[in-house]
């Protein structure tokens, strides 16, 4: 335990609101995570799977209604609406404030209340920053314990220090009315109450290492990204690594583990992931921009995820992991989500825990019909996975060659392309837009301007967060070089033209040459895009011709998108960077050319 009176006296403040019947501490050991894996099996809030084909494998259930952020109800406190700008919900921190405490008020009744000492980052390492969570839920004492570094390590430290992130979690009655995922930056707190669902309550991860850690990023000179972070090895031993940012289930952690095809894998090309969701990046000595993965585990999306699409995050998961939301085969006592494979379990609970029936399965209606809930999820362990760099725990984090935007774009975007510079990078990034998914609640594939990947993540002013990017390329002297890419582009059938997964290595080894100097490029009106020739096609049933449309600009599509970008700009409000302006006024110069 700790003496820091800073943590004690909040502690006692969160508990004489909350009333537990009792408050246990997280000391990060085996032992104490075993007993409490067989109290929640005892009540039923985790299944214990089949031992043999799953040692350690859980399998978790939320409430119908909770299975997913929710957007609509995260809110971003700072004093003035204006701090936490057009994008963000808002509301006065006193007002906040005491409508939670109403909330919380005897929540714990008859519960206990668990303390969760947490590193963002390594312990110890000059990136690594600290958090307590307060939780009714063991299962977000489970998932923390996968998800972040937990301990009394932890406490020793913090020491007696003030700095720290607070977080209460309270399930209360899971009351989708009044259900809220609040930041207050300038008190360093996030107060979540009536959810029980990964991002919603898991507090390290969104609301910590990305909308508090944004704001304190650009007090302190340093970004916190929505990105994946991967090295790619050359058959000389030679790593690049870059970083990636894709909306929610656009494929970040797809690609962080990705398996070269076999034309490369032969040659003795591989990748290693170091993070497939949130990078923190500051610069270096050296001058060049220097990534960490805050995280110690993964969250993963688990529909689609099989053999031939994501091999390394199957792996992954069998072993010490938290299934959410799968469905749940019987008969083996195992679990399978769509797209596992081909056979879907014949005596199975749905990701409700209703009798399944698989030949009712309508692919217009998943939630109402599928075995595992869209965003169903896994929570394993970075150590599992086959392919996760040694640089993991590298207490400086690796340095980035390249930063690559990305979305779901049946039409507009091509395969790739590269900014023109910093800035012009940038814009790029706050141009981005992507087909809505499941990972939140709301209506899926809907195009929404999803900026940096970031739009439901940043901790402030959207317009100032801008500011920021231009600001950071400015202290960058070997700045990464930015690219935008789209594996999501469709036929007139709807069909995804570009193979994707593992064949996107293509893609990162055009996007590695250009940042070498050993590629050429052809300058268009959004940005330097590749010759078809220049997309290695080695072993890939593919037409050059095909590259070469994925690789077409369509000019009347991109001012329609143009005029799209105007009133988004407009949205975002008056903190719009002018920089961002010109390069929006620039760009359509260009296309009108
Ligand atoms: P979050 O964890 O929500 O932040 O998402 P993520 O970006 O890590 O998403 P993930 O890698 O789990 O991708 C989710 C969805 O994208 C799955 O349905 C995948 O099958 C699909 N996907 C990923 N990569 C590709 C690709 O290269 N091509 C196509 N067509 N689909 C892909
Ligand atoms: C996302 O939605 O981007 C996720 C899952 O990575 S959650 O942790 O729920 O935010
Ligand atoms: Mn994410």
């Amino acid at each position: 335990m700790t003496n820091n009176k800073y943590v004690l006296s909040w502690i006692d403040e969160m508990a004489a609101m909350t009333q537990p019947d009792k408050i246990v501490w997280i000391d990060g050991s085996d032992e104490q995570a075993e007993a409490l894996r067989a109290e929640a099996c005892s009540t039923g809030e985790l299944i214990k799977l089949n031992q043999e084909l799953l040692p350690n494998c859980y399998l978790h259930r939320t409430a119908v209604n909770d299975v997913a952020r929710v957007e609509g109800r995260t809110f971003i406190c700072t004093p003035t609406q204006e701090e936490a700008g057009n994008i963000n919900n808002w509301m006065d921190p006193n007002e906040m404030y005491a409508k939670l405490k109403k909330l919380y008020t005897g929540a714990m009744k008859g519960r206990t209340m668990y303390v969760i000492p947490y590193s963002m980052g390594v312990v110890g390492s000059d990136f690594a920053k600290y958090g307590i969570e307060l939780t009714d839920s063991i299962y977000v004492v489970l998932n923390m314990l996968i998800m972040t570094r937990v301990g009394n390590n932890v406490l020793e430290a913090l020491g007696d220090s003030p700095d720290y992130i607070k977080g209460l979690h309270a399930k209360a009655d899971l009351d989708e009315e009044n259900r809220y995922i609040v930041h207050f930056p300038q008190d360093n707190t996030i107060m979540s109450v009536n959810s029980g669902y990964g991002g919603n309550v898991l507090l390290g991860k969104k609301c910590f290492a990305l909308r508090i850690a944004s704001y304190l990023g650009r007090k302190e000179g340093w970004m916190a990204e929505h990105m994946l972070i991967l090295g790619l090895e050359y058959p000389d031993g030679e790593i690049k690594y870059i970083s990636a940012a894709f909306p929610s289930a656009c494929g970040k952690t797809n690609l962080a583990m990705l398996i070269p095809p076999e034309y490369f894998r032969k040659k003795g090309y591989k990748v290693w992931c170091v993070g497939d969701d949130i990078a923190w990046l500051r610069v270096g000595k050296d001058g060049r921009l220097w990534a960490v993965n805050p995280e110690n585990g993964f969250f993963g999306v688990a529909p689609g995820t099989n053999d031939h699409s994501n091999p390394n995050a199957l792996a992954t998961t069998k072993r010490d992991t938290i299934f959410t939301n799968v469905c749940h085969d019987l008969d083996n006592n195992t679990v399978w989500w769509e797209g596992l494979n081909d056979n879907p379990p014949k005596n199975a609970l749905n990701w409700r825990g209703e009798k399944w029936d698989y030949t009712k399965y309508d692919k217009n209606d998943k939630v109402g019909t599928s075995g595992a809930h869209p965003n169903s999820r896994f929570t394993a362990s970075a150590k599992n996975c086959p392919c996760v760099s040694s640089e993991f725990d590298s207490l400086t984090g690796v340095p980035i060659s390249a930063i690559i935007f990305g979305g779901r774009r049946a039409k507009t975007a091509p395969l790739v392309y590269q900014s023109f510079n910093w800035q012009h990078g940038t814009f790029v990034g706050s141009i981005m837009a992507s087909e809505t998914t499941a990972a939140a609640s709301g209506a899926v594939g809907v195009v929404r301007r999803d900026p940096m990947a970031m739009r439901p993540f940043v901790g402030y002013n959207m317009g100032d967060y801008w500011k920021h990017w231009l600001e950071m390329g400015k202290i960058i002297p070997n700045a990464p070089k930015i690219f935008h890419v789209n594996w999501f582009r469709t036929d007139d059938e709807g069909h995804f033209i570009w193979p994707g997964f593992g064949d996107n290595m293509r893609v990162l080894l055009w996007i590695l040459d250009r940042c070498a100097g050993k590629a050429d490029a052809v300058e268009t009106p959004i940005g330097y895009v590749p010759y078809a020739e220049d997309i290695n096609i080695e072993g890939l049933d593919i037409s050059r011709d095909t590259i070469r449309d994925l690789l077409s600009v369509d000019k009347e599509a991109w001012l329609a998108d143009v005029e799209n970008i105007k009133d988004f700009y407009k949205l975002v409000g008056d903190h719009v960077p002018a920089e961002m302006y010109d390069e929006l006024e620039a760009l359509e110069a260009r296309l009108n050319k």
